[in-house]
């Protein structure tokens, strides 16, 4: 056998992703007041590779500060999980900044990891990214967060615990109330002495974050507003994409920074696919991503809510940022 499997097993997904994403489309934007689009269609292979782009660029420390932890501290963090553990992570991305935490766990155990993921094009960067460490084998989910962590629950094997990973605040797209009730839905699928790895981005001032969410290049507009061109390449609508400008808005409140699309004029515009007109008035706004920050203390409570313990924390110091080591209880 070869270390480098050829394909990766992946499970695919059986509900129609089209139908749901004209269903999300029709409901955020037929909605009285706020009009909205769910931020996790963001991520097509244009926003996906769109993202890698904001992840390195200066403004943006978030993600070399998840890295740089996570490659820091990849012993220490291993050695805190009780073994011997299979690894599910939830949105695993490119898979490229969890390297670190798989090779320190393969130094001990052969390890089985479970990326768990609506883009199947993640899912085979994740191969070709981490195929090749040995001592590891990959089945990839295609699946939404909680449905691929019952699957991989299912298929525990006596005697072994779960590590799940959450990283890179992503976390932090769903509002506070949300983000405790998604823990607890994590909770339930997972049973005592179970680990989970959580990543928060921390409170930081306000002109850093708003520089972070609206560069000078216009990497993040590009992002935001490739949501209306999807719509456009997959439903067939008419967003012309010179009549809606990018935003980047702190909401003191909800301690979080919006990404909104603003529409430069009166205008409507037809979506075929999802069966739609819709009008937008002059400054209206569709709202399309929430990054909640958090207080260093916060995962403690966060982590008490839904059932686990905080078992220990890791912090980068160039740009806050918090590796958060939840234990099921
Ligand atoms: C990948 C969800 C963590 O919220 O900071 C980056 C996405 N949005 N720039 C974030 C994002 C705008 C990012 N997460």
């Amino acid at each position: 056998m070869t270390s480098i499997a050829p394909f990766m097993l992946t499970h695919a997904i059986t509900a129609d992703p089209a139908v749901e994403f004209a269903a999300d489309v029709r409901a955020g934007l037929t909605r009285r007041g706020q009009k909205e689009l769910p931020s996790k269609y963001l991520y097509d292979d244009v926003g996906s590779a769109l993202f890698e782009v904001i992840s390195v660029l200066p403004q943006y420390g978030l993600t070399r500060a998840d890295e740089r932890l996570l490659r820091r501290n990849a012993h220490e963090i291993v050695d805190q999980v009780p073994g011997p553990v299979a690894v599910a992570e939830l949105g695993s991305g490119s898979g490229k900044k969890t390297r670190w935490l798989l090779k320190a766990l393969c130094r001990r155990q052969h390890t089985s990891y479970f990326p768990i993921e609506i883009s199947p094009t993640a899912l085979a960067m994740c191969q070709r990214e981490l195929g090749d460490i040995e001592a590891m084998s990959i089945v990839g989910f295609e699946r939404e967060y909680l449905d691929g962590l019952l699957e991989v629950a299912a298929r525990r094997r006596p005697g072994y615990h779960l590590l799940v990973l959450f990283l890179g605040s992503t976390i932090g797209n769903f509002d506070r109330p949300a983000a405790a009730e998604f823990l607890r839905g994590v909770r339930a699928i997972l049973q005592p002495g179970d680990s989970l790895l959580l990543g928060t981005d921390l409170e930081k001032p306000v002109p850093q974050l708003l520089e972070a969410y609206d560069d000078e290049l216009g990497v993040t507009a590009a992002f935001n507003l490739n949501l209306l061109a999807r719509i456009n390449r997959e439903l067939g609508a008419d967003f012309d994409l010179q009549q809606f400008q990018h935003l980047a808005v702190f909401n003191a409140r909800a301690r979080s920074v919006e990404m909104r699309l603003k529409s430069k004029q009166d205008q409507e515009v037809h979506i075929p696919g999802a069966g739609l007109a819709v009008r937008f008035h002059v400054g209206e706004t569709i709202w399309t991503e929430s990054s909640h920050k958090y207080g260093r203390e916060e995962p403690l409570q966060i982590a008490k809510d839904a059932g686990f313990f905080c078992k220990a924390q890791w912090i980068d110091q160039e740009w806050p940022f918090a590796e958060n080591l939840f234990v099921a209880e």
